[in-house]
């Protein structure tokens, strides 16, 4: 009797007029942020309308009108995706896509669009600092800590006795307050390339550091903050300590609330080779602004340098007394790195002996499409490829530049097919969001080599699909753009007053699929934020200022 009832109900239900106007209406996923005027602009629909316009904000006059294409099935969602394109509209301005019964959030067009973005991600570095207190304001909020961590750190693991090493400084690693030096080498290294590739654009941006108004350029200063603290990280013999951390996570409290002793823990090889490659490229971007430091880097760097040179065997640090953050990972494509660096630093002509060495081996001469810290080849092929300096073997040059161009093609592909033009395509892991951005740098170099625009184009879409054309219709960056992450895995963001987190980070994204992502402060695999994360995007902004 129940289940006749039930059926009778179930198709009375299906007969009722106007069930379609109670469905969801459809999605409407895109940059958030907003769009270069000359830039192409897409935005993903799923779930219907065939129609969309575009209106300008506040007059909600309708400046473009047009059919969505029909809808691909995109494999990684399994949702059936259509794109409305509107690249004609381009004069600045703010605007909003409707279709069917459906607004997008609020978004802008304009030349300047990624200068705010540029601005946070690197404020975000300033705002990771250890050993000192800092604070911004951003959209009404008030984020503080005070000095923290002002004991780093103890060698007690390494030395056997309880005797302290000045080292003070640097940066946090993430939503953790350790620090490590491998993934210092993801970050400054890609900073550094920021800068080498669009200096002009970088110094035009103001900071607001402690610093700014001194001697070196804003950008800089942030990074010698980093650098400083790194030249402590070195042993007496050249090797490099691998972290200085707590031995275990701290909870969820705010960094000078954190007492316990901090500890080197042994040498690696990776983290000497990334020290090297760090402090070679210092030398080379402090020479203008402040020799003497400059000079300083570079010794530490020969230092080191030397010190690999005399232990070829793949170090690997012993972390057991740490349940902290490994990093760890083979070091070939580290020590790759550095004498890359070390070579355009120096003239070296051994170093350069030592990275062509290994561009002959195998398949060493090509680029990644996908990498993250385990593995920065790719900074020593780019600075290989990009030298001013002679030596190089004409033929390692050409086989780059073609690896180059044919992995720019194939991330430029795997964007062009994806639903949310991802360049990832469906590649979901713990940091995804920092590798998309971070393609941006080989997309970047592709289009510096051949002058094709298309690529600057396919990094847009990393950063459109960070912004907000992404499977959640949302900013990926906190405080920024369409109902960003609210609740990173940020110890400062959880264990402060304010409600907001702090403003600027990029958090990992979904993961191991593409529904992966869940705003929750416990949620470290996906919702953590990392400074190599942020480096990643400070270049992918960067490469796009006015
Ligand atoms: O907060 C830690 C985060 O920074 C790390 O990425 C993560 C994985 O190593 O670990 C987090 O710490 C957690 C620990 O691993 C297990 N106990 C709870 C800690 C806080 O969530
Ligand atoms: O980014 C790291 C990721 O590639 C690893 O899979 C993961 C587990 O080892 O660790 C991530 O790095 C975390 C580090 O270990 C501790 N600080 C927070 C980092 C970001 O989650
Ligand atoms: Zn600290």
């Amino acid at each position: 009797m129940r289940r006749r009832l039930a059926a009778v109900a179930a198709i009375l239900f299906l007969l009722l007029p106007g069930r379609s106007t109670a469905a969801e209406p459809p999605r409407i996923a895109l940059n958030t942020v907003g769009y270069l005027a000359n830039a192409p602009k897409k935005a993903s629909i799923v779930g219907g309308a065939e129609r969309f316009r575009i209106e300008r904000l506040p007059s909600r006059e309708v400046v473009l009108e047009g059919d969505c294409s029909p809808p691909v099935k995109n494999p990684d969602t399994g949702e059936d995706v259509s794109i409305a394109d509107f690249s004609a509209v381009s004069q600045p301005g703010e605007y909003q896509l409707s279709l069917g019964n459906a607004a997008s959030p609020k978004f802008n067009i304009g030349d300047d669009v990624y200068r705010e973005p540029f601005y946070l991600a690197t404020r975000a570095m300033y705002l990771w600092r250890c050993g000192v207190a800092v604070s911004a304001e951003w959209r009404g909020d008030h984020f503080h800590h005070e000095a923290c961590h002002l004991d780093d750190g103890w060698l007690d693991v390494v030395a056997g006795e309880h005797v302290r090493k000045a080292s003070v400084g640097g940066w946090h690693d993430a939503g953790d307050y350790n620090k490590y030096v491998v993934n210092a080498g993801a970050a400054v290294g890609v900073m550094f390339r920021a800068w080498e590739d669009f200096r002009p654009q970088i110094e035009r941006v103001g900071l607001d550091l402690p610093e700014s108004g001194g001697k070196l350029p804003d950008f800089l200063a942030e990074l010698k903050w980093e650098i400083d603290w790194l030249l402590t990280m070195q042993a007496g013999d050249g090797s490099v300590y691998h972290k200085l951390s707590a031995k275990n996570f701290c909870g969820f409290i705010l960094p000078e609330r954190e007492r316990d002793p901090r500890y080197f823990s042994p040498s690696g090889t990776a983290a000497t080779a990334d020290f090297v490659a760090m402090t070679a490229m210092a030398s080379r971007h402090f020479a203008p602004f402040d020799k003497p430091y400059a000079d300083t880097c570079l010794a530490a760097a020969q230092k080191s340098y030397a010190y690999l040179k005399a232990h070829p065997q793949d170090v690997r640090p012993d972390q057991k007394e740490f349940k902290t953050g490994g990093y760890d990972s083979p070091d070939a494509d580290d020590r790759l790195w550095a004498a890359a660096e070390l070579w355009e630093a120096t003239g070296d002509e051994g170093a350069l002996d030592d990275v062509e060495a290994v561009l002959k081996r195998g398949r060493n001469a090509s680029f990644d499409a996908d990498w993250d810290w385990g593995n920065l080849k790719n900074l020593g092929l780019l600075t290989y490829l990009f030298s001013k300096s002679a030596g190089r073997d004409e033929a390692l040059v050409m086989k780059l530049h073609n690896s180059l161009v044919s992995v720019a093609d194939q991330i430029a592909t795997t964007a062009k097919i994806h639903g949310y033009a991802r360049p990832l395509g469906s590649r979901y892991y713990w940091g995804c969001n920092g590798s998309a951005a971070r393609q941006t740098l080989v997309l970047q170099a592709a289009a510096r080599l051949s002058g094709d625009n298309k690529y600057r184009e396919a990094g847009l879409d990393a950063l459109n699909h960070l912004l907000g054309r992404n499977y959640y219709g949302r900013s990926f960056v906190t405080g920024l753009g369409h109902q960003p992450p609210l609740h990173p895995h940020d110890r400062r963001s959880i264990a402060d007053d304010v409600a907001n987190p702090w403003p600027g980070y990029l958090v990992g994204g979904p993961q191991p699929n593409a529904e992966g992502w869940h705003d929750d402060q416990e949620d470290y695999r996906s919702n953590e934020i990392a400074i190599n994360w942020n480096a990643a995007l400070i270049y992918a902004t960067a490469g796009y200022l006015k």
